[in-house]
């Protein structure tokens, strides 16, 4: 078979990317790669790696000729909070690296993933529902990247053929690497804080509701969509997924069923609130059920149990 390349792997969703496709496509043909000289001990020990900065096309085209890939998960981004403390670094790099892949796509022919995210979306879309074809005027410098990148993309499927797809993801919830600076991380931190301390402190305010999604499903969403039949794709790209949606207070409401006396006080960024209250609070994903069958098979209840076994365990059990 032909490889696969994982650029930006040993971020938060890379690192359980990677393993979960040398899981589907063995651990040789797997091929994982970010900037970063070292990544997560599992991924680093499970299968190849390749330092390597995705800007430079040149190395990114030698990196894809020489290994013979024929898929690429594009991953490499910088998020919403730190985006907006360094606006011209956000363009630069969320922009850069996606043009310098596209552009060897287009020469190399591979299939690519590219993440969009509920990010793309702004305080003028409509929140409830969100529809997969709607305005798009978002607040945020990550946001004018991502819908950027959206068109990007759409402007090289259209124009060379480029097989570029894409889902716009929500909030992603995990507990194996800290998320990479978003305005949604407050929702992983919440659990580890709780399963730590039984205590949290929220920059987002109570009744703040977001489209969020288990690590699980979000895997489950890149790789069912690059392996869709593409005549059945009727947008290939920045697809809405949705799996569920809630504010801090439900959150915690879920978790005190397991620990119970689990407190939340609130301390409000206006940065980070300012950006979430621009973002949907579901979106409508009926276009990616339709079209490659998608449907999340975990929601807020099931998510938070497993959530705080695996961390009790860790941070308890040693395990
Ligand atoms: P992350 O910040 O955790 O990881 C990004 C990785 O990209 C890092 O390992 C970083 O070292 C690497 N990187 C940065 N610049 C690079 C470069 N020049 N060359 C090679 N690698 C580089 O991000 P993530 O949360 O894993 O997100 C991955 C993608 O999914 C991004 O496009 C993001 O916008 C999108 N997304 C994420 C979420 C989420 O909640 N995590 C939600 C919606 C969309
Ligand atoms: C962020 O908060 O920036 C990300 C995202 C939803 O794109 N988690």
């Amino acid at each position: 078979m032909k490889k696969i390349l994982v650029i930006g792997a040993g971020g938060q969703i890379g690192t359980e990317l990677t393993a979960y496709l040398r899981e589907i496509y063995g651990a040789k043909n797997v091929i994982a790669s970010d900037i970063r000289a070292t990544l997560h001990p599992d991924l680093m020990e499970g299968g190849p790696f390749i330092r390597m900065d995705a800007m430079d096309s040149r190395q990114v085209y030698q990196v894809i000729q020489r290994e013979k890939a024929g898929q690429v998960y594009f991953l490499a981004a910088i998020l919403s909070a730190v985006c907006e403390k360094n606006p011209e670094m956000a363009w630069d790099v969320n922009m850069g690296c996606l043009n310098s892949v596209l552009r060897v796509a287009h020469e190399l022919k591979f299939r690519m993933f590219v993440p969009s995210s509920i990010g793309a979306f702004g305080s003028t879309t409509p929140k409830h529902n969100t529809p997969q074809l709607t305005i798009q005027r978002p607040n945020s410098i990550y946001g004018v990247t991502k819908v950027a990148g959206e068109l990007l993309c759409d402007y090289y499927h259209d124009k060379y053929g480029v097989d570029v797809r894409g889902v716009r993801y929500p909030g992603i919830i995990s507990n194996v690497v800290p998320p990479g600076g978003g305005t949604t991380d407050y929702a992983v931190d919440i659990y580890h804080k709780a399963v730590k301390y039984k205590t949290f402190t929220s920059y987002l305010k109570e009744d703040t509701f977001l489209d969020m999604m288990y690590m699980p499903d979000a895997l489950k969403a890149a790789v069912s969509l690059m392996e869709a039949d593409h005549d059945k794709l009727h947008f290939h790209n920045a697809y809405n997924v949705s799996a569920m949606s809630f504010s801090p207070k439900m959150q915690a409401e879920a978790i005190r069923k397991h620990i119970p006396g689990f407190t939340v006080r609130y301390d409000i960024d206006p940065v980070r609130q300012c950006i979430a209250d621009s973002w949907p609070d579901i979106m409508d994903d009926s276009a990616a059920r339709h079209d490659w069958g998608w449907s999340p098979d975990h929601d807020l209840g099931s998510m938070t149990k497993e959530m705080i076994e695996v961390l009790n365990d860790r941070f308890h059990k040693g395990k």
